[in-house]
C-alpha cells in the first residue's frame, strides 16, 4: 500500500488528486508543516527537502510534487497523452514548466503577499509579474486546446489544478478575469469526483491553522539566519 506524506497545501493535493483518480489503494499520512514534523528525523529520511509531498510505494520513494505525478502515471499507464515521442516531450516540457515556473512563482507571489513581514514593492511586483506571466502562457494554450497536452486529460492538468486554484491569493481576486481558458479547466477538474475526495483529505485531518511562531520557525528559518 503507497504511503502518502501529505498536508492540504498546493503540491501535496496534485498529488492527493492523482492518486483520488488512479484509485489506487493508499494510507494518507499527514505531515503538519506548521508543527514542524517536516523537519523530523523519520521524514527527512523520506524527502531530505523537508516538504510535502512524498510517496512510499513498498522500496520506491519519490518525493517532490510532479515527479510524483509522472510515477504514479507511469506505474498505472494513466493520465498520459498518446504515447508518441512528439507527445511525450509535450508531456515532459510542461510538467517541468508548471514545477519549475508555475509553482515558485505563484508560491512566492502568495507570500510576498500574504506572509512576507514587510510589503516590499519590487518583491511583490516582480513575483506578480511572473505568476501572472506564466499564468497568461497556461491560459494561451487553453484557448486553443480543452487540456494542456493533447486533448487528454493528463497529469499536467492535475499539476496546473494544484497551483491555479490560488490565482487570486498570488495575484487578487479580480485576477481570474485575466484567465477565462484556465478558469474553465480548474473549474472543470474541481468538479470531479477526484477532486472533491482529494478536498476531503484535506479538510479531515485537523491539520494546525494558527500561524504562529512555531508555524513561522518551522517554515521561515530564513527569519532566524542571516545569510546575505
Ligand atoms: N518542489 C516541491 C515543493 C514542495 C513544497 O514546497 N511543499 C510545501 C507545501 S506546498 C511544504 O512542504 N512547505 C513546508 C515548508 O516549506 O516547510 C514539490 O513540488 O513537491
Amino acid at each position: 500500500m503507497i504511503k502518502f506524506y501529505y498536508s492540504g497545501a498546493p503540491n501535496p493535493m496534485k498529488v492527493a488528486l492523482m492518486l483520488e483518480e488512479t484509485g489506487l489503494p493508499y494510507e494518507p499520512v499527514p505531515v503538519d508543516t506548521r508543527k514542524g514534523e517536516q523537519h523530523k528525523p523519520e521524514f527527512l529520511a523520506i524527502n531530505p527537502n523537508a516538504k510535502v509531498p512524498a510517496i512510499v510505494d513498498g522500496d520506491v520513494t519519490v518525493f517532490d510534487s510532479n515527479a510524483i505525478l509522472l510515477y504514479l502515471a507511469e506505474k498505472t499507464g494513466k493520465f498520459l497523452p498518446a504515447n508518441t515521442p512528439s507527445l511525450r516531450g509535450e508531456l515532459l516540457s510542461w510538467l517541468m514548466f508548471v514545477a519549475s515556473g508555475v509553482g515558485p512563482f505563484a508560491g512566492q507571489s502568495v507570500h510576498f503577499r500574504q506572509y512576507a513581514p514587510e510589503k516590499i514593492p519590487y518583491a511583490l511586483n516582480r513575483y506578480a509579474y511572473e505568476a501572472q506571466r506564466h499564468f497568461g502562457i497556461l491560459d494561451a494554450r487553453l484557448a486553443k486546446q480543452k487540456y494542456v497536452v493533447d486533448d487528454t486529460y493528463t497529469i499536467v492538468d492535475m499539476a496546473v489544478w494544484g497551483w491555479a486554484r490560488l490565482v487570486p491569493n498570488a495575484l487578487g481576486e479580480q485576477a481570474w478575469a485575466k484567465f477565462p481558458n484556465l478558469k474553465r479547466l480548474v473549474d472543470e477538474i474541481s468538479a470531479r469526483p477526484a477532486a472533491a475526495r482529494a478536498n476531503e483529505l484535506r479538510i479531515k485531518h485537523k491539520f494546525k491553522t494558527e500561524f504562529d511562531d512555531e508555524a513561522k520557525r518551522a517554515m521561515f528559518k530564513h527569519l532566524e539566519v542571516q545569510v546575505a
